[in-house]
C-alpha cells in the first residue's frame, strides 16, 4: 500500500470507525477505548505546551520505581491517563513506567477484555529545556477475554507480538499521533484550534536504509567490542560516499524513532557496562515503538531476536533495542553476529 496523503477531514474517531472492519470482533470497545486516550492526550498536550506558563516544570518529591526522580509533567501524564481510563470498563489492568506494581482498574468500575500499557512521559530530562518529548502506548487483549475480574501480571507479560494496538504521541514542533492496529501504520496531526487529531499519513512505509544513526556515542567505551566496531565503521569514508553516516541523537526515544521511521538509518541504546540490559524499557517502550516500525516494513531487535518475540518476564525489564530501516538493522547484525 502506497503512502497516501489524507485529503478528507478524517478525524481519529472516524478513522478508528472505519478500521472496525478490519477487527470485527472489537464490537465498538477498541473505539471507545482509544477515544478515551486521546481526551487524555489532548489534556496532556495542553500542559506541554504551557509548561513554561505554569508551576508545572520541575521535580517533584517523589521517586519512581528506578530511583528517578518524578518530574511534575511525568506525574500529571500519569495521572491523566490513569483517570481517563480506568472507568470505560474496556480494560482489565494497566503497566506503565511511574507505578512499581500494576494498577488495577478502580473495584467500581467494571472490567473489560483489553490490557494497556504506556509510558506517560518519554524523554522527560528534556522537559526544562524544550526539548521533545513523547507518550508511547501499547494495547493487548487479555489472556482469557471471557474474564471480568482483574487483570494480572500475565496478562501484561506478553510478547510483542501479540499486541492488538501500538502506537507513540510526539510533543513536537507540532503534535502527532503514530498508531497502527496492525494494518499499517497512520499518523495524525493534533489542530489544536479545534481539539481534533487528523489523518495526515496513511499506510506510512520507511526507507529501507538511511545513512543516520543515532545513538549516544559518549557510553562507546562502555559497550562491547562487537559494537564499537560498527560504529567504527559507519564513522569511516568509504569510495561509494555511503559513509560517514551522519549523527542524530535528540536523547527523547519517541522523538529518535519518529525520525528513524521517517527518514530512515536506525536508532540504537545498545546494553553497556553500566545498563546491562540496555536502558530502555521492553513492555511499554521497546514493544509498541518496535510494533510500529515493523509495520512500516522495518526492523527491530535486541541483538539476538525480534524485539516483539521476547517473552517478558517483569514489567519493569529492560532490553537493548537496535531499531530502524531493514538495510541499516541488517548491516548492524552483520558485525554483532561476527
Ligand atoms: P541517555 C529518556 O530519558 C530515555 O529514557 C529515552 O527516551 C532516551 O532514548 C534515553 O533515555 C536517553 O538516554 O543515556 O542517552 O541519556
Amino acid at each position: 500500500m502506497a503512502v497516501q496523503s489524507s485529503p478528507k477531514l478524517i478525524t481519529i474517531d472516524r478513522h478508528i470507525n472505519e478500521e472496525q472492519d478490519l477487527h470485527p470482533e472489537a464490537t465498538g470497545e477498541f473505539t471507545f477505548l482509544l477515544h478515551d486516550f486521546t481526551f487524555a492526550i489532548r489534556l496532556i498536550e495542553r500542559e506541554i505546551r504551557r509548561a513554561g506558563l505554569t508551576d508545572i516544570l520541575g521535580l517533584t518529591e517523589n521517586m519512581n520505581v528506578h530511583g528517578e526522580a518524578v518530574r511534575k509533567l511525568d506525574q500529571f501524564a500519569y495521572e491523566v491517563i490513569y483517570r481517563a481510563m480506568d472507568h470505560n470498563g474496556n480494560l482489565c489492568v494497566m503497566a506503565c513506567e511511574e507505578s512499581k506494581d500494576l494498577m488495577k482498574i478502580p473495584e467500581r468500575y467494571p472490567k473489560g477484555k483489553y490490557v494497556l500499557v504506556f509510558d506517560p512521559l518519554d524523554g522527560s530530562s528534556n522537559i526544562d529545556v524544550n526539548i521533545t518529548l513523547g507518550t508511547i502506548f501499547g494495547f493487548y487483549k487479555r489472556l482469557d477475554p471471557t474474564l471480568r475480574t482483574d487483570g494480572t501480571e500475565e496478562d501484561v507479560l506478553q510478547p510483542g507480538r501479540k499486541l492488538v494496538a501500538a502506537g507513540y504521541v510526539l510533543y513536537g514542533s507540532s503534535t502527532v499521533m503514530v498508531y497502527t492496529t496492525g494494518h499499517g501504520v497512520n499518523v495524525f496531526t493534533y489542530d489544536p484550534t479545534v481539539g481534533e487529531f487528523l489523518l495526515t499519513k496513511r499506510h506510512l512505509k520507511m526507507p529501507k536504509w538511511n545513512n543516520q544513526y543515532s545513538v549516544n556515542e559518549g557510553h562507546y567505551y562502555k559497550w562491547d567490542s562487537k559494537f564499537q566496531k560498527y560504529i567504527d565503521f559507519i564513522k569511516t569514508p568509504s569510495p561509494d560516499k555511503k559513509r560517514p553516516y551522519s549523527l542524530r541523537y535528540v536523547g527523547t526515544a519517541v522523538a529518535d524513532v519518529h525520525r528513524v521511521l521517517h527518514y530512515g538509518g536506525i536508532f540504537m541504546y545498545p546494553a553497556d557496562k553500566s545498563h546491562p540490559n540496555g536502558k530502555l524499557r521492553l513492555i511499554y517502550e521497546a514493544n509498541p515503538l518496535s510494533f510500529v516500525i515493523e509495520q512500516a516494513g522495518g526492523k527491530a531487535t535486541n541483538g539476538e531476536i525480534d524485539i516483539l518475540d521476547i517473552v517478558p518476564t517483569s514489567i519493569h525489564q529492560r532490553t537493548p533495542l537496535f531499531i530502524g530501516s531493514e538495510d541499516n538493522v541488517n548491516e548492524l547484525m552483520e558485525f554483532l553476529n561476527s
